[in-house]
């Protein structure tokens, strides 16, 4: 079959525009710095050999960077192990969509958050957290959260903002403190690449009344693992508490957290959100972030 028969307007976007200005675009800059990354081992110490370009990492004496999505919560949670650890790190926000140009120079998945130290590259939330050296005191819980209830979240999340009427929420947020090149360049295909996003996240509005009822049972569930915690560590605030904080923010309401402040959603997920918000699982984030955070 010939394949540009195939192609929808969307994916000719990306593929014969989109991507090729990206990838220039992307050799030249990143953050505040130019530079060019080449392939490097996750979690080892880079080498000049180790792909076809050198990595410059950041320079001995700096802070690592933390390359994130902005409204991620994985990024929040990989942040927060941060900053509760003590340690400094200076953030490189991204675009969705073109973070992946820069990532995969980087790492062998697309994922954010990364953490670029002098001498690592460290993939993952739940590795972040391990690098800063805290440990989780309920692996079953932690294994919960992060697998299943964070790409909940997330689904419901895009689900109730990025197919509705107010996609140009999500977006601004998507794109706090981005490079204003990444910010143009994502106003501009913004049309296309929220389809595109909506279709390969599979986060149509059509699937709310699904993922409401799986988030549903996930809060109860933890209303109950809480069972009237302060803190869900046996020595007090740590990972465990972090971990569930931060993937259970973006439910919080919309006046409560500030990464996640002034988004609007439909009328109906804005009763849900009311209604979850009263609950034991959401008051305990509400009170983690207004005393923790
Ligand atoms: N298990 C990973 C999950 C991270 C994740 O799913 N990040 C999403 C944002 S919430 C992402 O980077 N998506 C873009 C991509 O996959 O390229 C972690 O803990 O860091």
């Amino acid at each position: 079959m010939d394949q540009r028969a195939a192609d929808t307007p969307t994916a000719l976007l990306v593929k014969r525009w989109l991507v090729p200005v990206c990838a220039l675009l992307n050799t030249v800059s990143i953050g505040q710095e130019s530079r060019a990354y080449g392939r490097v081992c996750l979690c080892r110490p880079t080498s000049p050999r180790s792909g076809l370009r050198r990595m410059r990492p950041p320079a001995a004496g700096r802070p690592p960077e933390l390359l994130t999505l902005p409204p991620s919560h994985y990024c929040e949670r990989a942040r927060w192990g941060l900053a509760h650890a003590g340690l400094p790190y200076q953030e490189v926000p991204l675009a969705a969509g073109l973070h992946a140009f820069t990532v995969r120079k980087l790492a062998p998945l697309t994922t954010l958050p990364l953490l670029h130290t002098a001498t690592e590259i460290v993939q993952g939330s739940d590795h972040i957290l391990d690098w800063c050296g805290l440990a989780a005191a309920d692996r079953d819980a932690e294994e919960r959260l992060q697998s299943r209830i964070g790409p909940l979240v997330r689904s419901f999340s895009y689900a109730a903002t990025m197919d509705g009427p107010h996609h140009a929420d999500i977006r601004r947020i998507l794109l706090a403190g981005v490079p204003s090149w990444q910010t143009a360049v994502t106003r501009a295909v913004w049309p296309g690449l929220r389809r595109l996003l909506v279709a390969s996240l599979k986060v149509q509005a059509r699937r709310l009344p699904e993922l409401t009822e799986q988030l549903e049972a996930e809060l109860d569930w933890f209303g109950q693992h809480l069972a009237g915690r302060e803190t869900l560590g046996p020595a007090g605030f740590g990972r465990d508490d972090i971990t569930a904080a931060s993937l259970l923010a973006p439910l919080t309401h919309p006046t409560v957290v500030p990464l996640y402040r002034d988004v609007r959603y439909p009328a109906a997920v804005m009763d849900t959100l009311t209604r979850w918000n009263d609950g034991p699982a959401l008051r305990w984030v509400t009170a983690t972030y207004r005393f923790r955070r």
